[in-house]
């Protein structure tokens, strides 16, 4: 095996805590001697042990002249938990590779320089891509100050994603949901706006997944029409509201209210409550709200072998023409049962 395929490893333990760890990194960790993987570790949640400490605890003796495959640059500060660099110099580890830099302010290089002051050879960008993609939630956190946003829908071969009249089934298939519950369980929260909490009474929660854990649902109520019944009522739940206005969920214990006065005033206060990523299921009206800001980080979109004619878009602002239309970085393109699912980086073009 090479260093990248020892990273897809690395990667495959870190993928273990994603939606667990924030505001915290998902972070794998593989440690290697002679070819044989003799740990493996993944940060399982804020405040408890990094992905090192838990590799290098397995591998024990053997970490001695192996190589430790981290899919964050390690860490060199003490913050809840001791450095990992000092763990791994520690445990004399001959060489360390790394996936991506860890852009944290208090580490930012220093993680790897303390490991290279030790002798510890050192190697940086393998599968940085795929580990940055990863780690997309606390990224945005730690460089924005606000949480990474995906639109995610479901559209005809036409683009469309619902009907104009009533008896709007589903776009995509069975395959296409089992798909979005994986994400619902990954992300930190689910925003919806009043209008989709009030038509559709999503319950924003994930099923039929093992070991599943329900997202946050985030409701944009600038003037606070969602009633208390709303099925995405439940134990923190927050309530996002104009500034100045008030509304029936006030007062229940459930709830976190909050009020703001742009989008990006929302999105800094979510960051404030931990929230690193947020799925945008909330259909056209909210998505175009959070694409005229330029907040969407990245596209899922199912594109079904459907054709409606006429229908509602799942975008809403128009722009005037093809020229000063938005490029996208197409990250994958993937065929699940019927449905196709294109990934794409709101990296504007
Ligand atoms: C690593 N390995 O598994 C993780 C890292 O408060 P603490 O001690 O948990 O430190 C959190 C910071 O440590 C976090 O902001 C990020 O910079 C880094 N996360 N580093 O070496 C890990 N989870
Ligand atoms: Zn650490």
């Amino acid at each position: 095996m090479n260093d990248s395929e020892y990273m897809a490893l690395a990667l495959a333990e870190a993928q273990k805590g994603v939606g667990r760890t924030s505001p915290n990194p998902p972070v794998g960790c593989v440690i290697v001697r002679d070819g044989e993987v003799v740990g493996r570790g993944f940060h399982p949640k804020a405040g408890e042990a990094h992905a090192e400490v838990f590799a290098l605890r397995e591998a024990g003796e053997r970490a001695r002249g192996a190589t430790a495959y981290v899919t964050l640059e390690p860490c060199s500060h003490f913050g809840r938990t001791p450095p990992c660099a000092d763990a791994l110099i520690a445990a004399g580890v001959a060489r360390v590779v790394v996936a991506a830099g860890d852009p944290n302010p208090q580490v930012n290089g220093r993680g790897l320089q303390k490991l290279r002051a030790a002798g510890i050879t050192v190697e940086t960008g393998v599968l940085e891509t795929e580990a940055e993609a990863q780690q997309a939630g606390f990224r945005s956190l730690v460089t924005r100050g606000r949480p990474h946003v995906v639109y995610k829908y479901a559209m005809t071969l036409d683009g469309k994603v619902a009907a104009l009249n009533e008896g709007n089934g589903p776009v995509s298939g069975p395959e296409a949901r089992a798909r979005v519950m994986a994400w619902r369980n990954e992300c930190d929260a689910i925003a919806v706006g009043a209008r989709t909490a009030l038509l559709d009474d999503p319950q924003l929660n994930v099923r039929g997944l093992e070991g599943g854990r329900d997202p946050r649902p985030v409701l944009f109520d600038p003037e606070g029409h969602v009633p208390p019944t709303a099925r995405a009522i439940r134990e923190g739940t927050v309530l996002v509201l104009r500034e100045g206005r008030a509304a029936p969920l006030e007062g229940d214990p459930r709830v976190t209210v909050l009020r703001a006065h742009s989008l990006p005033h929302a999105l800094e206060q979510l960051a404030g409550l931990g929230i690193s990523t947020l799925l945008l299921e909330g259909g056209p009206t909210l998505a175009s709200a959070f694409f005229e800001a330029g907040l969407i980080d990245e596209l899922r979109v199912f594109v079904a072998p459907k054709l409606l004619g006429a229908g509602l878009s799942p975008l809403l602002s128009p722009v005037r023409s093809m020229h000063a239309a938005q490029g996208l970085a197409v990250r994958s393109v993937d065929v699940l049962g019927n449905d196709v699912l294109i990934v794409a980086d709101g990296r504007w073009q």
